[in-house]
């Protein structure tokens, strides 16, 4: 059967948007108010939210998920040498390049995509201060193991949980694990605030540091007391991030729908391999829907078929590829190993449009064309 185009783009994500109607009578407050950024109401309303959320008061806001760890590195004091993923978005490294601070690429497990502990380990040196972990997908880093790691060296231990918001392990947010986390509120993400960023910390004495250090150092009109920079969030963040909060369980649960139904569609491709099933204790937010494809099983290369479907108006994303150390301004940053895993994982890496409003029948249809086009291909040649 001859699958026709989409006849609007498929795109890798929608941002989810709350009523209109709902977002416009949160509007009227900002109008009332005439305070659109600098600490307004909403985004004092909007922090006490996600202390409730997360149960703690350590938490800082800000305008995007890079500065808001640029500046959790700059807060913490972080410099020398630090261990890293080569396998995520650039803004995890440009942030450690932003406060003069070498990285250290090391590879990634094959069923997660987070960071090696053992190869994390291996590549310490009298110059490592601390691990940059990344939580890619959502999928949580080995928490255990690196906490352990960080413990026995003496290492500050940071995540990047830019995709992990609503993620949970043994029953606590993972926001409660290592020393600092960063969650990008980006419309891309399962959990956005059109643009926005927050840090979660174990110190609390770093609250005001934050705070001096996005809003240009100010202490009060007349005194400056470090050099900061402008990385407040706007009311108008603050407003969408606050209706987006309430409408997280069913974000959650529509993900989980679409995801378990590619599960279903795809099991028995040749060539396709699954995400694998997260352990028991982890409760999951369904930010991507990432595949592998095996070009000589599956018949084609990874590159074709995300070729091919976007003639079927499909457009996948190739998150992460190319690895962070491929692209010009990474290529003489020291990498501990050959970095085989990331490697081969970004080769063969696609992540599937994944939206609340995605049907289950556009999803059969993603499905078909990913199990028709190799065979298409090889009749056409
Ligand atoms: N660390 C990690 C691990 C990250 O993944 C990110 C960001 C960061 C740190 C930094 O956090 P932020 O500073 O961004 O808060 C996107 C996002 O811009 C970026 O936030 C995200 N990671 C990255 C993985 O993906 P692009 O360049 O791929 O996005 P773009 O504009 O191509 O959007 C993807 C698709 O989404 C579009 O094809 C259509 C759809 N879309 C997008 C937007 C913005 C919409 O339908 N509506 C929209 O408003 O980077």
């Amino acid at each position: 059967m001859t699958i026709k185009p989409f006849e609007k783009p498929i795109y890798v994500t929608r941002p989810f948007l709350p009523d209109l109607s709902e977002f416009t009578a949160g509007l009227r407050e900002i109008w009332e108010n005439q305070w659109l950024t600098n600490n307004g109401p909403v985004l004092e309303r909007y922090t006490r939210r996600l202390i409730e959320y997360f149960d703690t008061e350590n938490v800082c806001l800000f305008n995007n998920g890079t500065l808001a760890l640029q500046i959790g590195l700059q807060g913490l004091g972080i410099s020398g040498e630090v261990i890293t993923t080569p396998f995520t978005f650039v803004a995890t490294t440009h942030a450690l390049y932003w406060n003069k601070i070498r990285p250290v690429f090391v590879d990634i497990e094959p069923d997660f995509y987070t960071l090696d502990p053992k190869k994390v380990e291996a590549a310490i040196t009298p110059w490592t201060t601390a691990i940059l972990a990344v939580h890619v997908y959502g999928h949580p880093c080995k928490v255990i193991a690196l906490a352990d790691i960080a413990r026995r060296h003496n290492l500050t231990l940071i995540y990047d949980a830019a995709h992990a918001f609503g993620v949970g392990v043994n029953g606590r947010s993972i926001a409660h694990f290592g020393d600092l986390t960063m969650f990008s509120f980006h419309a891309t993400k399962p959990y956005h605030s059109i643009e926005g960023g927050l840090l979660t910390f174990r110190d609390p004495g770093l609250k005001q540091k934050f705070d001096y250090l996005k809003n240009f150092g100010f202490k009060n009109e007349v005194e400056v007391v470090m050099p900061g920079t402008n990385a407040k969030m706007n009311e108008f963040q603050a407003l969408m991030g606050e209706m987006v909060l309430r409408h997280m369980p069913e974000i959650v649960s529509s993900r989980r729908q679409i995801y378990r139904h590619y599960c279903d569609c795809l099991k028995d491709v040749p060539g396709i391999r699954l995400p694998t099933p997260l352990p028991n204790e982890v409760v999951y937010n369904y930010a991507y829907m990432p595949i592998e494809v095996n070009a000589g099983e599956y018949g084609i290369s990874r590159d074709d078929l995300y070729q091919v479907l976007k003639q079927y108006n499909v457009y996948t994303r190739r998150y992460f590829y190319p690895l962070l150390n491929d692209f010009a301004c990474y290529r003489s940053v020291s990498v501990s190993d050959p970095l085989t895993v990331a490697r081969g994982v970004a080769e063969r890496i696609l992540t599937l449009p994944i939206y609340c409003g995605l049907s289950l029948s556009d999803v059969e249809k993603i499905c078909g064309l990913i199990r028709q086009i190799p065979g298409q291909r090889k009749s056409s040649a």
